[in-house]
């Protein structure tokens, strides 16, 4: 290893690869492996191991922004100035409209102490109810189910190690060979330990291609799938009685529901056949152990939190879950995406995973934070709310780490709504097509340049660690929030050293659900970095409830541990490391038991017509990280997917009279998009595909639908209704 090398992780995806950043290459540092760490062994994806273009100051911003007067243009400016312009902004919203007058965006890439530090902002020195953030749009479904069954949310209740040792793992609407490339290994592994693997996706991905059994539901109707599934379950007598009669309550309500799902009927809204629904079934329940795993398929859906509950039903019916080896897990996805669940930038929340509405988490984070309780706002809008109310009652709104002009539903309105507020001010790294809106834009660190912890997929939380120093000019988040703090008349409360933000959000977090009183940066930085999965409460806490559970030392879990988590949690031996299995005696409910939850399928809010007879699915290609406002900023990338496509099935092409490449329209009620084809039989006929990566033409999300969850407010990204039309010469103008 280079002398100089620094471990880190990757800027990117929930997995949160390890990597060791050296000096060196044209960037200033380069990526070299790090074998020691366990989720990746070494293995990166092109985005990791590209990730050092991003730091370059060709590409990001390196000044403050400032739209002039004159010329309407945005123009370098001192960062005094436009700290100024944003803190009188905001102070004039809450003078002349309230409070709630004031809007604040966050990201689930941020760190935790952002994340921490941006919910405190608002609820503290702006008052604000209005804050949400991008993780609304990511795995909300899989948290609001996974909160209504288990009573916690932390997206994989095991860690990844555990997949290779089950006996049967569902996989549902997760492209992992693209989305997570290094963690197709767990899965390879379980086949070539015996296990058997099942892929649910209208696309033969190139993870569905590893599949011993591979479903092409049509899009939106996994919720019927897997309500099927349970029906054949029930039928063949393959429930756990004892497990359910131990272990849970709610069965016979969602029996019923179930039982209402002929297998026949489902085929009918799924496209499944009888024989495939059956052979899954056997598969699932032939096996010792098992597991299901879903993605943002069955989860980007106005329907995905019941979607979730119908798959975790299915666990729990056949005793799949608390038990070592089995278990529901959600793939979540930004490279915080569980840590930025956790903290308070999630409208309805308070640190340590609290409920803004409990009383007495109340009463906990004011008496950390040296508020009056009866300050602190109610819960404000959901993300796609939010965005939606932007210059109606938000008149001015704070945005860090997303980029919904391009990532939001029906993002041509979305865009409209950010062009009509009083102020946009946008802290980024580059100048995403968001920022471009903005009236200022403060240039702010990254990854690399910068300390902060992030809690990955599996719940493992980690150090991140600089490695490189910033271009002068550029600012941290801590910084901003800091200064702006400070013109809103708190100069105090705002620390922007992220080992001292830390240590009040272990405080924050003390005995809340998701507990991380327990870890320091002295304690992360031991174990070669493998880092601590929540809850881990402070040696010696009173636990109770949730905590109770996380309070279990590790080797309490599964027996006989293999593979990297067995090392690591080995070598710490007699060292609390954490909860690394969650559920094992019991669920973090009030009564420990599981709930099922009687879900029964429903249409999508938007089901094909004569008019837009096509079913649109959206999605993402191994080179691009969402908006791509990062990963568009670099060459290796941008020749491996070069821009925006849609893909559909050869009889659908031929049926439009399209070629490959040849240019087509996809237009929906909200608007018309236009991208070359790629023509594949790995989709099924009635469906087209697009992936969201890109802005302007070829933009997926101007034709999203903006229906929501009910419960999670998730938007349905992963089903709307289109119609296809070759090009013609002229093109009409776009609509929104
Ligand atoms: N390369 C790359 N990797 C990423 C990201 C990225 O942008 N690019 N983003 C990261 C983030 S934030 C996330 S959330 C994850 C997402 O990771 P994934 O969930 O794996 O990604 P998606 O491509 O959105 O969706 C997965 C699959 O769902 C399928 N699908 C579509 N509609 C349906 C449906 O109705 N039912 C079912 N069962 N499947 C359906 C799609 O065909 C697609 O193959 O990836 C992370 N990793
Ligand atoms: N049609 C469709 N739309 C989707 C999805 C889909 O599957 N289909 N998936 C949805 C999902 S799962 C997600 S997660 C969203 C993601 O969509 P976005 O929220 O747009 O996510 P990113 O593109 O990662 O945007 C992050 C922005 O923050 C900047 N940034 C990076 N690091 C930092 C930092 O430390 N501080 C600050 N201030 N800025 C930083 C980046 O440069 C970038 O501009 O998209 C959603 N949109
Ligand atoms: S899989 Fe995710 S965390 Fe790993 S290198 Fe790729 S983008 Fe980074
Ligand atoms: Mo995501």
């Amino acid at each position: 290893m280079h002398s100089t090398a620094t471990p880190t992780h990757c800027p990117y995806c929930a997995l949160q690869c390890g990597m060791n950043l050296a000096e060196g290459g044209p960037h200033g540092v380069e990526v070299v492996e790090r074998p020691g760490f366990p989720v990746n062994r070494g293995a990166l994806c092109g985005k990791g191991r590209t990730a050092p273009a991003v730091l370059s100051s060709r590409v990001r911003l390196t000044e403050p922004l400032v739209r002039s007067p004159a010329t309407g243009r945005l123009t370098p400016a001192p960062w005094e100035e436009a700290l100024d312009l944003v803190g009188d902004a905001l102070s004039r919203a809450r003078a002349e409209h309230g409070a709630d007058a004031c809007g604040v965006f966050g990201g689930g890439g941020l760190t935790n102490e952002k994340a921490y530090a941006l919910g405190k902002f608002a609820r503290v020195a702006l008052g604000t109810s209005q804050i949400d953030y991008n993780g609304r749009f990511c795995m909300s479904s899989a948290a609001a189910a996974g909160q209504r069954a288990f009573g916690l949310d932390r997206g994989l209740p095991f860690p990844l190690a555990d997949i290779p040792r089950t006996g049967c793992v569902i996989l549902v609407g997760s492209n992992l060979a693209e989305t997570m490339p290094p963690a197709l290994r767990y899965l390879t592994e379980l086949r070539e330990n015996g296990g058997t693997l099942i892929v649910v996706d209208p696309r033969r991905t190139r993870t569905a291609e590893q599949a011993d059994l591979h479903l092409a539901p049509r899009p939106g109707t996994d919720l019927a799938l897997a309500l099927g599934l349970l029906h054949l379950v029930v039928a063949d007598g393959r429930t756990d009685e004892r497990y359910i009669e131990e272990r849970t309550s709610g069965w016979e309500e969602a029996r019923a529901a179930a039982m209402a799902h002929w297998p026949e009927h489902v085929e009918r809204i799924t496209g499944v056949s009888v024989p495939e629904l059956r052979e899954a079934a056997g598969m699932f329940c032939d096996a010792d152990a098992a597991m299901v795993l879903t993605a943002r398929g069955p989860e980007q859906q106005a329907k995905g939190t019941d979607t979730v509950g119908a798959w975790i039903n299915l666990c729990l019916a056949t005793g799949r879950a608390g038990r070592p080896l089995s278990g529901y897990g959600c793939l979540t996805g930004q490279g915080n995406g569980q840590g930025g669940r956790e903290h308070g930038q999630k409208a309805d929340q308070l640190p340590g995973y609290r409920k803004l509405t409990d009383p007495a988490a109340r009463a906990h984070v004011a008496a950390v934070w040296g508020v009056d309780p009866g300050s602190l706002p109610g819960p404000g809008r959901s993300a796609y709310e939010l965005l939606d109310a932007l210059g109606g009652d938000v008149r001015t709104l704070l945005l860090m780490g997303s980029n919904p002009v391009v990532s939001a539903p029906r993002a041509g309105h979305v865009e409209e709504r950010l062009r009509s507020l009083d102020f946009l001010a946008v802290a980024d790294v580059v100048l995403s097509e968001t920022a471009r809106l903005a009236d200022v834009v403060l240039p702010v660190t990254q990854w690399a340049e910068e300390t902060g912890t992030v809690t990955n997929l599996e719940g493992r939380v980690l150090l991140r660690r600089r490695a490189v120093s910033a271009p002068p000019g550029v600012r941290s988040d801590l910084d901003v929030l800091h200064g702006l703090a400070a013109r809103l008349g708190h100069g105090k409360g705002f620390p922007t050293d992220p080992e001292e933000v830390f240590e009040e959000l272990r405080r924050a977090s003390a005995g809340g659900p998701a507990d991380y009183s327990g870890i320091s940066y002295g304690r992360l930085r031991e174990d070669d970095g493998a880092g601590l999965f929540w809850p881990c409460p402070a040696e010696g806490a009173g636990a109770g409830g949730a905590v109770e559970d996380g309070g279990r030392r590790e080797g309490a879990g599964a027996g006989g541990a293999v593979g990297d988590g067995g090392r690591r949690e080995g070598a710490a031996e007699g060292a609390p490391r954490g909860t690394p299995r969650l559920f094992l005696d019991r669920f973090a409910t009030e009564d420990g038991r599981a709930r099922f939850v009687p879900v029964v399928h429903r249409a999508a809010a938007e089901e094909p017509d004569a008019e837009y007879p096509v079913l649109l699915t959206t999605g993402r290609v191994l080179a691009q990280y969402q908006s791509g406002a990062q990963t568009r900023r670099v060459d290796e990338l941008n020749s491996a997917a070069p821009g925006p496509f849609v893909e559909l099935h050869p009889r659908l092409a031929a049926r439009l009279g399209v070629g490959e490449d040849d240019p087509v329209a996809v237009v929906s009620r909200r608007g018309r998009a236009v991208a070359p084809a790629r023509v594949t039989s790995a989709i099924r006929a009635d469906t087209v595909f697009m992936p969201f990566h890109w802005p302007g033409e070829g933009r997926a999300n101007t034709l999203t639908h903006p229906a929501l969850d009910p419960v999670s407010r998730m938007p349905e990204f992963k089903v709307c209704a289109v119609r296809l039309e070759p090009v013609e010469e002229v093109r009409p103008v776009e609509r929104s």
